[in-house]
């Protein structure tokens, strides 16, 4: 066969791989439309898919309703050591992983066609990227492949014959016996079948079982976050769950932001942000995933990893998020949304009712008012390309990155967190990190959503290595010569009222916010200093319609209580999880947090 590589090592891997799977054919993906095309149409004779009349080369495509979102339980970091993967990730020995999984992928792919998929991570050629190579025997996987990353023949060129590849090795776990086919329904594995293996020494990462998101779609969860974070820490960068964002005030003068709230806490609504207040623009240049360096000038440049947006598709409006409505009017792959008569994708909070009898997530008649239960799954979502998006910035691609003057973190939190404080240093902006508590929500399948956990920076789920050791990596970084580090912030778009209403409006207005941390990097808005950090001197915030001066005192009161039990808990049930890998400085700011809510 005429390969279109000669990197021995990627054809060795290849061909070891298809001899344990034993596929019925293997195809080299190329990247091309045609090719985009060809899986499009595989899926839609299998039944697997519907092409959509009112959006043009758009698909919808329906799960099976136990393969909807990542599983945090069955998502392995297979280090050498327990140590190693740390306190908050789930641990097996490689060897033991290794010996278990050899088994499931035996002969795993039969009756069907492994794809071998070279990808970029980051644009092709440029000295962040990196490049992954996935095998899979999911067509799904691989237009999805397509859109959120940069696939194909360019990537094995610039591979070489002796570059380095991280391999990505996925398989449904679906074999098909002689004369056997999917029957229409989704393939994947029972719950106790599936892993999601990392090892993060050998830079190697292995999942079967799951046809889902972050389960299947390697770049993006398993190779940009959990591998790349403990090559990051090795090498001196950052890999991190966050979105970019530049920001532009009336005068023209530029800034950029990069935020970390996790899952389904709003990254792809702040990245796409339409700003509420006049001459203000917010440009997107990533909205999940952020890599970044120092650059020789000492500032941190961050580039988007990532050619595409997998995002939550319930509560995506005109009103909410026009931009990514605009994104997804074409080109789209839709996972788990309702299906209407006459061929085009709903979901809650669509900003319309529901036109007519609809085809739910799971395949059944629903209609609006009647049915039980929601249309599209809680977590649903879109895959759209990042050019079709109207807000994406021009230099979103440059490989040298964009200079991030401010971090946010965030989470969702109905009390306690104010709307927005700000750290007194790197150091104290890395406590505040390491202490995000957020409402768990359906982008993870075995977790109770509304319970608040832990989310430290965003990365609970996502961190490849030891989270304590992973803390003590920001620190050192903030403490190297010559660099001009971030100001980091702390938000909460998600306060409720006793009766359960939004109390801040979100969305557009967020950019009132925005507009106050951008003064703030330029030291201009007037701050207060209170127990938890600097927060916003009265009149700095502007007023959203709807909001009154009392709900503004609240968001911006400091309940000192609510923080106090904050403490407790960290003080109880967070910090003592990481033993004696936890920075002494994190220990110092929570006795000194102690310390100031009792003065
Ligand atoms: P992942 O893709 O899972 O990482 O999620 P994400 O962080 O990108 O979250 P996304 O922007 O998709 O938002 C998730 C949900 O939160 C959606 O239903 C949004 O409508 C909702 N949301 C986003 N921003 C806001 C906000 O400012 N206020 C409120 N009330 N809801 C918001
Ligand atoms: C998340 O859960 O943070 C996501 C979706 O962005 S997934 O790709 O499934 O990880
Ligand atoms: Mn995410």
């Amino acid at each position: 066969m005429n390969l279109p590589t000669k990197n021995q090592k990627l054809i060795d891997w290849v061909n070891e791989c298809a001899e344990m799977m034993t596929p019925d054919a293997v195809v080299w993906c190329d990247g091309s439309e045609a090719e985009y095309q060809k899986m499009a149409d595989i899926m839609v004779d299998a039944g697997l898919a519907t092409r959509l009349k009112k959006r043009p080369n758009s698909l919808l495509f329906r799960s099976d309703p136990s393969d909807v979102a990542r599983v945090e339980n069955r998502t392995y970091i297979a280090s050498k050591t327990k140590e190693a993967a740390g306190p908050t990730n789930n641990w097996i020995d490689p060897a033991e992983l290794k010996a278990t999984m050899k088994e499931l992928y035996k002969g795993c792919m039969k009756g069907r066609t492994m794809y071998v998929i070279p990808f970029s991570m980051g644009p092709v050629g440029s000295n962040i990227s990196k490049i992954g190579v996935e095998i899979t025997d999911s067509p799904y996987v691989v237009m999805n492949m397509h859109t959120m990353t940069r696939v194909g023949t360019k990537v094995l060129d610039a591979l070489g014959a002796d570059g380095e590849y991280i391999p990505c090795l996925h398989s449904i776990g679906k074999p098909l016996a002689e004369g056997e086919d999917d029957g229409g329904l989704w393939p994947c594995a029972p719950l106790d079948k599936k892993y999601i293996a990392h090892f993060p020494e050998e830079r190697l990462i292995w999942s079967y079982g799951s046809g889902y998101g972050g389960n299947a779609l390697l770049g993006k969860k398993c190779l940009a976050l959990r591998i790349a974070s403990a090559q990051a820490r090795d090498e001196g960068w950052m890999a991190e769950h966050m979105l970019i964002l530049k920001l532009t005030n009336p005068e023209g003068v530029e800034k950029h932001v990069a935020a970390a709230f996790p899952s389904a806490c709003g990254k792809t609504n702040l990245a796409m942000l339409v700003p509420t207040i006049p001459g203000w623009k917010v440009e997107t240049v990533g909205d999940d995933i952020a890599w970044m360096k120092f650059g020789d000038d000492g500032k941190l440049y961050a580039i988007n990893p990532e050619a595409g947006f997998f995002g939550v598709a319930p509560g995506t409006s005109m009103d909410s998020n026009p931009n990514a409505m605009e994104s997804i009017k074409k080109d789209t792959i839709f996972t788990n949304v309702a299906l209407t008569e006459d061929g085009d994708v709903w979901w809650e909070d669509i900003g319309y009712p529901a036109p007519g009898k609809l085809i739910d997530w799971k395949g059944n008649e629903w209609e609006q008012g009647k049915s039980e239960g929601p249309s599209s799954h809680p977590n649903s979502r879109f895959t759209a390309k990042a050019s079709n998006c109207p807000s994406i910035a021009s230099n979103w691609e440059d490989p040298k990155g964009v200079p991030i003057d401010a971090f946010l973190f965030g989470g969702r939190r109905p009390s306690v967190i104010p709307l927005v404080h700000e750290a007194d240093s790197w150091a104290h902006g890395t406590f505040m990190g390491s202490i995000v508590g957020s409402e768990v929500t359906a982008a993870a399948l075995d977790l109770k959503a509304g319970t608040i956990r832990r989310d430290p920076m965003a990365m609970l789920p996502f961190c490849g290595y030891n989270m304590g050791e992973y803390f003590q990596h920001w620190i050192d970084l903030g403490k190297q010569d010559g660099v001009q580090l971030p100001k980091v912030f702390f938000v909460n778009w998600f306060r409720k009222t006793d009766d359960g209403q939004w109390l801040w409006p979100g969305f557009g207005e967020n950019s009132r916010v925005l507009e106050y941390i951008f003064n703030r990097c330029d030291g201009k808005a007037k701050t207060v200093d209170t127990p938890i950090g600097k927060m916003p001197a009265k009149g700095e915030l502007s007023l959203p319609e709807g909001v009154t001066q009392e709900d503004m005192d609240e968001l911006l009161s400091v309940d000192l209580d609510g923080w106090k039990k904050e403490v407790a808990d960290i003080k109880a049930n967070h910090y003592p999880k990481f033993g004696d890998k936890l920075p002494k400085e994190l220990a110092v700011f929570l006795d000194s947090l102690e310390k100031k809510l009792n003065a």
